[in-house]
C-alpha cells in the first residue's frame, strides 16, 4: 500500500483549522481550492495512520499461545539457525513461512482438542447408559490393572549383593540333658504360642487368647498385617519348627499388602517388620522377605517429608501422610523411635544397593549431633518442623531406650567402623552415669529419669535392657573401662532380677521406684502389670554370654516357669494387670513380641553360644539378628568411616 506524500511544512502558513460547526458557515464559501486540497491530504494521512497502527500494534493472540503453554507444540522444531530466536526459553519465530505453519498447527491442534471433547463426551453419555455397578466394577478394573502393573514393578529382583557370612544359624544343641529339657519346654511354649495364634488369630497383628480372636492396637494401624507371623519367623527358624516357618512365609507372600490405607507408627513397624523380614530373609535365603522389606521401607519413606528430615512417628502407608503422637510435647517426635531405624536402614541400603535409607538414618545422626544437649543428655522429644528440643525429658527406659542401643549397635554391626556412633555411644552413657544412675539406700543401682532438671528415682521395665546393652558395649569403651561396664550391666540385672522377686507372681512390674523405704517395688496400681515383655530376659541373656555366670540361667528359669504358671491359657499366653496379687486378672493380649523376643531370649540363655554368635550378629531391639556387615569394601556414600 502506497502512503500519499505529504506536503512540505514550509510555505503558506494556514489559519488556525476549525472544523467545527460555527467556522464553516463563514468561511464555506470563501475555501478555496487549495485549501480543501490540504484537508484531504490531511485527512488521508490519519486514515493511514490508523490502517497501519492495525498492523503495527503488537498481536495479543501471540501471547495468549505462550499463556497456555502450548509454545512447545505450536513451535516444535524451530532452528534458530534460520531466524528463529530463543528468549529466554521461549522460541520466538521468524516471520513468513514460519508464522503460516504456527497457524496451521494452532488449527490442527484446536481440530483435536475438537475432537478429544466430542469422544469424551460420548464416552460419558455411554457412561450414563451403565448402571452404577457397572460402572463401578470397571473402576475396580482399572485400579487393579494399575496395582498389577505396580505388583510386577514391585517384585522384580533385586541386584545381588555378597551376602555376609552366615554363621550359627543353626543347632545351639546343649549337651547337658538338664539345659536340654528346659530348651525343649521353651520351644513347647512357643509352639502353644503360634498354634494358637494360628487358630484363633491368622493374619491378625495379635492373638487374644481368652477370647480367643484377634486384637490389634493403633501401632499396626487399621489393617490385618499379621504382625505376629512376621515377628515370630526367625524364632520359629532358630528354634527348627520349619512347618510353622513355612505356613508364616506362605501368609507372607500371599497376603502381607503393604498399599493399605492405614496409618502405622514407623519406628513399631521398623522393628517388628523390616526387622523381621530381614531377620527372616538372611536366616533362610527367601527372597520374598527381602522383598517385602524393600516395600514396605518405601511406604515409610515419605514419613520423613518434614522440614527437618526427622520422621513423622505415623504415616498413612497408602497416602504416604504423617503426623505425630497427639500426646507428645509440643508436636514432637520421639527420639527412642526417629533414632531407631538405622540398623534396618542400612541394611537395607546394602541389600538394594540404594543409598537413600542410609542417608535418611544419617541424616538424623548429623542433625542430633549438631544439637546442643542440656547436661550432654538427649531429651526424648524433639520438633520435626523447628528442629528443636521439646520438653527436657531424659529416659533410659520408654521413649529413650533404643536410641542409644542402636548407637552401639551401629558400631558393633559395621564390624566396629562406624567409630563415630560408638562416641556418640560413649559420650551419651556418661551423662547417664553421671546424671540418672544412682544407687539405692538397700544397695540396688538404679536409673532413674531427668525431668527439667530433676532426677525421678523410679525405673522401668522397659530400662531394663540397659544392663545387657552396658555388657554388651563393654569391649571397646573409652578408656578401658570394660570391667566397668560389665560390672554396670551386672548391677543392673541383679536390680532388675529383685523386682521380680519381690513380687507374688516373680513376673516384674511395668515400673518400681527407690523412694522413701521403697525399692523396687511398683507404688501405683497402674504401674504393676506385666505384658509378656523381654528386657529382664534380654539382660540375663547378655550376661549369660559374657560372663557364663549360672545365676543368669537360674533367673531365666525362674521367669520362665512363672510366666508358664502365671500367663499360660488354653488358647496361648497373657499378660497379667497385677504382679503382687495371688489371683491375678488377664489382660487378654498376646503380644508379637512374646514370640519375637521373650521366647527367643530365653531360649537362646539355654542355647550354646554357637548359635547366633555375637561376633557375627546383632540383635535389633526387637530381637531380630542381622549379621554384621563387613563394609570395608562396599562404598555408601556420606560417612568416611565406612569406606
Ligand atoms: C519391644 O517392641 C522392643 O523391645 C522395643 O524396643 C521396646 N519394647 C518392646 C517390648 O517390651
Amino acid at each position: 500500500m502506497t502512503t500519499p506524500a505529504l506536503l512540505p511544512l514550509s510555505g503558506r502558513r494556514l489559519p488556525p483549522l476549525n472544523l467545527g460547526a460555527s467556522a464553516f458557515p463563514h468561511h464555506r464559501a470563501t475555501l478555496r481550492l487549495s485549501e480543501k486540497f490540504i484537508l484531504l491530504l490531511i485527512l488521508s494521512a490519519f486514515i493511514t495512520l490508523c490502517f497501519g497502527a492495525f498492523f503495527f500494534l503488537p498481536d495479543s493472540s501471540k501471547h495468549k499461545r505462550f499463556d497456555l503453554g502450548l509454545e512447545d507444540v505450536l513451535i516444535p522444531h524451530v532452528d534458530t539457525s534460520k531466524g528463529g530466536k530463543n528468549l529466554g526459553g521461549f522460541l520466538i519465530h521468524g516471520q513468513g513461512h514460519d508464522e503460516h505453519r504456527h497457524r496451521e498447527e494452532e488449527e490442527r491442534l484446536r481440530n483435536k482438542i475438537r475432537a478429544d471433547h466430542e469422544k469424551a463426551l460420548e464416552e460419558a453419555k455411554e457412561k450414563l447408559k451403565k448402571s452404577r455397578d457397572e460402572i463401578q466394577a470397571e473402576i475396580q478394573t482399572e485400579k487393579n490393572k494399575v496395582v498389577q502393573e505396580l505388583k510386577k514393578k514391585d517384585s522384580k529382583p533385586l541386584p545381588p549383593v555378597p551376602l555376609p557370612n552366615l554363621i550359627g544359624i543353626n543347632s545351639g544343641e546343649p549337651a547337658d540333658p538338664d539345659i536340654r529339657e528346659k530348651r525343649n519346654k521353651i520351644k513347647e511354649m512357643m509352639k502353644h504360642a503360634w498354634d494358637n495364634y494360628r487358630q484363633y488369630g491368622w493374619g491378625h497383628n495379635e492373638l487374644k487368647p481368652i477370647a480367643r480372636k484377634g486384637h490389634t492396637t493403633n501401632i499396626f494401624g487399621n489393617s490385618q498385617m499379621g504382625a505376629t507371623i512376621v515377628d515370630a519367623l526367625d524364632t520359629l527358624y532358630i528354634m527348627g519348627l520349619h512347618d510353622e516357618f513355612r505356613e508364616g512365609q506362605e501368609w507372607i507372600d500371599k497376603n502381607l499388602d503393604f498399599g493399605v490405607n492405614s496409618e502405622v507408627s514407623v519406628f513399631e513397624v521398623n522393628i517388628r517388620f523390616i526387622g523381621g523380614l530381614l531377620a527372616a530373609y538372611y536366616l533362610s535365603g527367601q527372597e520374598v522377605f527381602k522383598i517385602k522389606a524393600v516395600q514396605l521401607a518405601g511406604k515409610l519413606l515419605p514419613a520423613f517429608n518434614t522440614p527437618t528430615g526427622i520422621p513423622w512417628a505415623m504415616v498413612n502407608l497408602k497416602s504416604g501422610v504423617g503426623r505425630n503422637w497427639g500426646w507428645a510435647s509440643a508436636g514432637s517426635s520421639i527420639l527412642a523411635e526417629f533414632g531407631t531405624l538405622h540398623m534396618e536402614f542400612v541394611h537395607l541400603s546394602y541389600l538394594t544397593g540404594d543409598p537413600v535409607y542410609y542417608n535418611k538414618v544419617m541424616h538424623i545422626r548429623k542433625l542430633l549431633q549438631k544439637m546442643d544437649r542440656p547436661n550432654g543428655l538427649y531429651p526424648n522429644y524433639l520438633n520435626p518442623r523447628t528442629g528443636r528440643w521439646g520438653q527436657h525429658h531424659t529416659s533410659v527406659g520408654g521413649l529413650g531406650d533404643s536410641f542409644y542401643e542402636y548407637l552401639l549397635k551401629a558400631w558393633l554391626m559395621s564390624d566396629k567402623m562406624d567409630t563415630e556412633a560408638r562416641k556418640m555411644y560413649d559420650d551419651a552413657i556418661e551423662a547417664i552415669e553421671k546424671h540418672l544412675i544412682r544407687k539405692s539406700n538397700g544397695g540396688l543401682t538404679f536409673i532413674g529419669e531427668w525431668k527439667n532438671g530433676h532426677l525421678e528415682r523410679k525405673m522401668g521395665h522397659l530400662t531394663c535392657f540397659a544392663g545387657g546393652m552396658f555388657a554388651l558395649g563393654a569391649d571397646g569403651s573409652r578408656d578401658d573401662k570394660a570391667g566397668h561396664y560389665l560390672q554396670l550391666g551386672a548391677e543392673i540385672a541383679h536390680t532388675c532380677h529383685e523386682s521380680y522377686d519381690r513380687t507374688t507372681l516373680k513376673l516384674g512390674p511395668e515400673a518400681f521406684k527407690f523412694d522413701g523405704g521403697v525399692e523396687a517395688v511398683a507404688v501405683r496400681q497402674n504401674e504393676k502389670y506385666y505384658i509378656l515383655r523381654p528386657e529382664v530376659i534380654e539382660t540375663y541373656w547378655y550376661m549369660w554370654r559374657f560372663t557364663h555366670d549360672p545365676k543368669y540361667r537360674q533367673w531365666g528359669w525362674e521367669a520362665t516357669q512363672a510366666i508358664d504358671k502365671y500367663c499360660r491359657v488354653s488358647g496361648g499366653f497373657s499378660g497379667v494387670k497385677d504382679v503382687y496379687s495371688s489371683s491375678p486378672t488377664y489382660d487378654d493380649v498376646q503380644q508379637s513380641f512374646f514370640l519375637a523376643e521373650t521366647l527367643k531370649y530365653l531360649y537362646l540363655l539355654f542355647s550354646n553360644d554357637d548359635l547366633l554368635p555375637l561376633d557375627n550378629w546383632v540383635f535389633n531391639t526387637e530381637a531380630h539378628p542381622l549379621p554384621v556387615l563387613h563394609l570395608a569394601n562396599t562404598t555408601l556414600s556420606g560417612n568416611p568411616a565406612y569406606r
